[in-house]
């Protein structure tokens, strides 16, 4: 287990990799949800993270699972245009089901990108807020 610690909250990553919703799933039964990093800054923590772990593929909480193409935070909260930092050419909804975002190669461009909500990932949950 990697815990780090962010002002007051706390961010756990996992040890496993799993589709998305077990990965939600495990978030709440932590009793945290899925890391949200709305702003530049912790999206860049989000970023440093996975390229210190060598993780490529980390689930974060957000989807466009409601509505394809509308990307929204699992709390509901749509995201920032200004603030969010796709990958080159993302996100690009692959064959039609990409709907779960995560990073993509931290070595070539940190960014997000849209995966297949069932390919297995990483994943960060948050506690706090
Ligand atoms: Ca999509
Ligand atoms: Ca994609």
């Amino acid at each position: 287990m990697h815990s780090y610690n962010e002002g007051v909250e706390c961010l756990y990553h996992s040890t496993g990799a799993v589709p998305y919703l077990d990965a939600r799933a495990d978030c709440i039964a932590r009793g945290a949800v899925l890391f949200m990093p709305k702003t530049r800054p912790r999206l860049d923590v989000f970023f440093y993270i996975a390229g210190v772990l060598k993780r490529q593929y980390t689930w974060i909480g957000l989807t466009d699972r409601a509505v394809e193409g509308t990307f929204v935070w699992e709390d509901g909260e749509p995201i920032n245009g200004s603030t969010i930092k796709w990958a080159v050419g993302q996100p690009d909804n692959n064959l039609g089901i990409d709907d779960c975002c995560g990073t993509d190669d931290y070595v070539k461009y940190a960014g997000l990108n849209d995966y297949d909500c069932t390919s297995s990932a990483f994943y960060i949950c948050q506690l706090g807020p």
